[in-house]
Order: structure tokens, then C-alpha cells, then sequence
């Protein structure tokens, strides 16, 4: 019996704008009229003085946690420009600029990570979900998400974000299946950035790309580099094409980096070579795309010395709206989980005291328990 092979693929990667500079003008020429380059750009440079200011607001005691975004802007960025607003952005926690982008107040993301529960609470019609901490839970959201727009038959889509590390829970998996089995509108947007805290991609993933695990599906699949925001565009959209059209989902791997450590709590100089974060700054999607409007002179000095004075006013502005909050009562935590509060719940919100040592807080005196 001869021995055939019943399937064969490959995996294409998609680059546009590279680091050196080089641009293709067969796939880039009018992607996006050069209008919205710059607006992109502007976007772009605003999100990243949030980063460091965010940063900042952190290390002064006034934030409790900060994910940087840095090097990671283009990602997120590109997949909501090539998105419609009727579509959902389900994201994790470093899409920053696709969220401001759709319209999401920045003091929202800033109270998220100052610890109060009011930044998740996304105006309506935004269709934006809150910023997903456990890790992959938010990629099932988006498949529902999808399986209700296709029942309802409005011709959105989900595009949900997750990291490299995340393609390994069980959550991804399921959804991918799901998704891909019941013909459903869902964009699957990995931001493979190298590492999952201090643990690297080669080590959670021993095929050579992330985008392969799409195929185990029956999906299309891509690897695009995520610095280049022409090619994440391209992908983006043409990754909504098939799902409007045909319903199918796509798994899109976008190839970038994170520059700064994986939060504030974290030093990422204990596990990470320099020449490795030297080689990754190099290839930054906002040097890139400054580089690619200097060459068609739709950017000087000038413009982007205005711009940093502009973006420092914003900043501080949303921080300013985020400070001037008024503070909420502590009771307030226990009401963000449950519509209907469980009486345990109602118990411990009355009487301020907790059971979780094994103790009734009935009758545990409030030394004890404090
Ligand atoms: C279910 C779950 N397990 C563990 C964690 C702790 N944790 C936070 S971020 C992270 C790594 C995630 O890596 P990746 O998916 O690559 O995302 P990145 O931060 O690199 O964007 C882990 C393990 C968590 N938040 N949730
Ligand atoms: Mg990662």
C-alpha cells in the first residue's frame, strides 16, 4: 500500500513595511491613504507616552500594576483601523492603542490598573470587552460573541487578542474548534512577543510558528510581522473579508516584541539578553512608521515636536480625570461579580468580615479575622 500524503500546507508570512525600511508597493500602495498613516502615527505616539506615564504613576505608589505596551503598538492598532465598530475588540491587557483607537476613555484603562472596578465598566455600544487578566478566558468570550452575531445575522465579527503563552491553556483551544466547527466570525489575533513573563516562545511551542496551530482547525492561518501596521492591515482585513463572506474564522500570529518588562512587577533583565532587546528596538513599529512618512515628507521635526507637547497635555488630562474620581466605599468590590449576590457574599458585605480562614463570621471577633 503506497503512502501518501492526504494533506499539505504551508505558512506565509506577511510583511509590507520592513525594518529596513522597504516597502511593497504592490500589496502597501493605498492600503491606507496616507490621511490615516499620519493619524495612525499621531495614535501611535499619544499611546506611548500613556505607557510612560502610566509606568511612572506606578512606581510613584499611585497605580497598583502597569502592563507596558511599548514596542507593541502597531498590533492592536492596525486590527482595529481595519476593523468596523459594530465588530467586538475582546483583548487581554497590552492593546492599549486598539482600544483608544475604537474610543475607549483613557482614564478607563488607568483606573483598571489603579485597582478600581469602574474602569472596567465599558460604555455601551463600544463593543469592547474589560481587559482580560486570567489568561485565555476572554478567546471563548469572543467565540460567543461571534456565535451571536452569526444567529443574529448583524455580520459582525469577534477579534479577540491573546499572547504567545496563552496559546497553550485549554481555553484557546476550545475556542478555536468551536469557532472553526460551527462556522463562526472570529479573528483569533496572537501577539507572539517572544515571552510569556520569563518564559520563552521556543519553550511553549516546539513547531516552528504559532500560526500552525490553526490548521489542527481547518483554519487559514497567517504569521504576519506585527511591527509592520501596513501588514497587520492587510491581514486584519483580509481576515474580516472571509468572515463576513464565508463565516470562517482566521488565525492571524503577529511576530513583534515586548520592550519593556511584562509588568511593573517584573525585571525582565534577570532573563533576558540584551542583545536581544537592542536587536527588537531596532525594529520598533513607531521608528518604522516615522521612516516611511520622512521619506514621503508627510513628517518633520516640527510636526513631532508639537505633537509630544500635545500628547503630554492628553495624558495628563486622562490622568487628571482618573485622579479626581471620588473614592468608593470598600463594600463596593463585592457588587462587580454576581447580579444577584450569593448570601455568603451579602454576609461578609454586611459585617465587613470574611469566612475564607474557616472562621463564621458570625461569631469570630473582628481582631481575629482583620
Ligand atoms: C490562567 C492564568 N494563569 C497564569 C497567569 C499569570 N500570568 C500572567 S501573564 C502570564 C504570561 C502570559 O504570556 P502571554 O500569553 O505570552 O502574554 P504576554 O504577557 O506576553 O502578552 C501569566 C502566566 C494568569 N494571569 N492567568
Ligand atoms: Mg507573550
Amino acid at each position: 500500500m503506497p503512502v501518501e500524503p492526504v494533506f499539505e500546507t504551508r505558512i506565509d508570512r506577511l510583511t509590507i513595511l520592513d525594518e529596513h525600511g522597504r516597502f511593497d508597493e504592490e500589496l502597501g500602495a493605498g492600503l491606507i491613504p496616507d490621511e490615516d498613516v499620519v493619524a495612525l502615527y499621531r495614535h501611535m505616539v499619544i499611546c506611548r507616552h500613556l505607557d510612560e506615564i502610566a509606568f511612572k504613576l506606578q512606581r510613584s505608589g499611585r497605580m497598583g500594576t502597569y502592563p507596558e505596551n511599548r514596542g507593541q503598538e502597531a498590533t492592536s492598532l492596525g486590527a482595529a483601523y481595519a476593523l468596523q465598530k459594530k465588530d467586538w475588540l475582546v483583548t487581554c491587557y497590552r492593546e492599549n492603542a486598539g482600544l483608544f483607537w475604537r474610543g475607549l476613555p483613557m482614564e478607563l484603562v488607568l483606573l483598571h490598573w489603579m485597582g478600581d472596578e469602574r474602569g472596567n465598566e465599558i460604555p455601551e455600544g463600544l463593543n469592547v470587552t474589560p481587559l482580560a487578566i486570567p489568561i485565555g478566558t476572554q478567546m471563548l468570550h469572543a467565540t460567543g460573541l461571534g456565535w451571536a452575531s452569526k444567529y443574529r445575522g448583524d455580520d459582525g465579527i469577534a477579534c479577540t487578542f491573546f499572547g504567545d503563552g496563552a496559546t497553550s491553556e485549554g481555553d484557546f483551544h476550545e475556542a478555536m474548534n468551536f469557532a472553526a466547527n460551527l462556522d463562526l466570525p472570529v479573528i483569533f489575533f496572537c501577539q507572539n512577543n517572544s515571552w510569556a513573563i520569563s518564559v520563552p516562545t521556543r519553550i511553549q511551542c516546539s513547531a516552528p510558528t504559532i500560526a500552525q496551530r490553526g490548521l489542527a482547525y481547518g483554519m487559514d492561518c497567517i504569521q504576519v510581522d506585527g511591527n509592520d501596521i501596513f501588514a497587520v492591515v492587510k491581514a486584519v482585513r483580509d481576515a474580516a473579508e472571509r468572515a463576513r463572506t464565508n463565516q470562517r474564522p482566521t488565525f492571524i500570529e503577529a511576530v513583534t516584541y515586548r520592550l519593556g518588562d511584562h509588568t511593573t512587577a517584573d525585571d525582565a533583565r534577570r532573563y533576558r539578553d540584551d542583545e536581544e532587546l537592542e536587536m527588537w528596538k531596532l525594529r520598533d513599529p513607531m521608528i518604522r512608521l516615522r521612516g516611511w512618512l520622512d521619506a514621503r515628507g508627510l513628517w518633520d521635526d516640527s510636526k513631532q515636536a508639537s505633537l509630544q507637547e500635545e500628547a503630554e497635555a492628553h495624558i495628563a488630562a486622562a490622568v487628571q480625570r482618573a485622579s479626581d474620581i471620588e473614592a468608593l466605599p470598600p463594600t463596593e468590590f463585592f457588587k462587580n461579580m454576581y447580579k444577584t449576590m450569593p448570601p455568603n457574599l451579602q454576609q461578609q458585605m454586611s459585617t465587613m468580615r470574611t469566612s475564607s480562614l474557616g472562621r463564621n463570621p458570625e461569631t469570630a471577633d473582628q481582631s481575629a479575622v482583620s
